[in-house]
């Protein structure tokens, strides 16, 4: 008999199709009341496929629950603590975006500090026959401020080397076997960078550690780019930096309130603003889709995940 998947939300066609094809999967996408179909048959489900999301509701209406396998490195809004009180395993996706979010990480680095797209819009608006573009910012060889050295971490200062660029890093704890210096102030870090680039894990841990304090850190010459979760960074704080010019520019790809970018942001042309695409391309997004199903897979032989959050 195949195990009884619940699958939460919209997942890639080509995943849903894997997934279909190996379990007795039921999407809960399709149920006109899934409250009312979860008290009624939570209890078939043990497993539960989903992009990042699984609350303590629904693992509790899910009393069967034995493993959960989800869409993306990020487990911030997965209720770790109640699957684990139960005992439920919960498999993610790193590694196989690392590349793709960092090549993206410098990408807006470079858009920010050279002005590539603002200048773009400038080029399309028939602007150029009236003057140059104003003079931006040279990246190679500036300071480099990591707040959060782990695996897409360490992707982006490998990258940043070949730029010349001089690296810190500030994570809670210092990290082992790395040459890249560990500065124990995220203000102080803000301070002597001239990018900060945020790729810390989501979560209450995280929440607003890019405060007000250290966009003044940063400063008027100063980028912020977040490629982390927008929750990392208080929002309002750095559009009214951004409007004061206390801070030299952004480039976002997330944001607290997705898919909501504030017009305020919008408005602004010393920032990047991008839709989450950190780890959207076929390659890599394939590859995501093959961990998701390969975690569901294993655990169901072997009792084991591949890639355990
Ligand atoms: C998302 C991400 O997973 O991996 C993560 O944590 O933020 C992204 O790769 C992607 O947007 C799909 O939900």
């Amino acid at each position: 008999m195949k195990p009884r998947v619940l699958q939460y939300g919209r997942l890639m066609p080509s995943l849903e199709k894997q997934l279909a094809e190996a379990f007795d999967l039921h999407r809960l996408v399709d149920e006109a009341d899934p409250s009312a179909f979860l008290a009624q048959r939570g209890a078939e489900f043990v497993g539960l496929a989903t992009a990042g999301f699984a609350d303590a509701a629904l693992i509790a209406a899910c009393p069967k629950l034995k493993v959960i396998s989800s869409f993306g490195v990020g487990v911030d809004k997965i209720d770790l603590k109640a699957a684990a009180e139960r005992g439920i395993p919960v498999g993610n996706t790193p590694d196989v975006l690392n590349d793709c979010v960092a090549d993206l990480a410098i990408g807006l680095m470079i858009d920010v500090a050279r002005g590539i797209g603002a200048s773009e819009r400038y080029l399309r608006a028939g602007s150029w026959p009236k003057g140059a573009y104003p003079l931006q910012r040279r990246m190679s060889g500036k300071k480099l401020g990591i707040l959060g050295l782990g695996r897409i971490g360490h992707a982006i200062a490998k990258r940043a080397l070949a730029f010349d660029m001089d690296i810190r890093y500030h994570n809670r704890r210092a990290v082992a076997d790395t040459s890249i210096a560990h500065e124990p102030s995220l203000v102080e870090l803000a301070r002597w960078c001239d990018f900060l680039v945020v790729i810390s894990a989501g979560g209450a841990g995280t929440k607003h550690l890019v405060n007000e304090e250290v966009l003044n850190a940063l400063g008027p010459e100063g980028f912020l780019i977040n490629v982390a979760r927008g929750s990392v960074v208080d929002e309002p704080a750095l559009v009214r930096a951004l409007q004061d010019k206390r801070l030299g520019g952004a480039g976002l790809d997330v944001f607290e309130n997705e898919p909501q970018v504030p017009a305020e942001l919008m408005a602004l042309d010393n920032v990047v603003l991008v839709p989450h695409i950190g780890s959207a391309t076929v390659e890599t997004r394939a590859a995501m889709a093959q961990r998701v199903f390969d975690n569901l897979k294993s655990y169901f032989s072997t009792g084991k995940l591949i890639s355990q959050a």
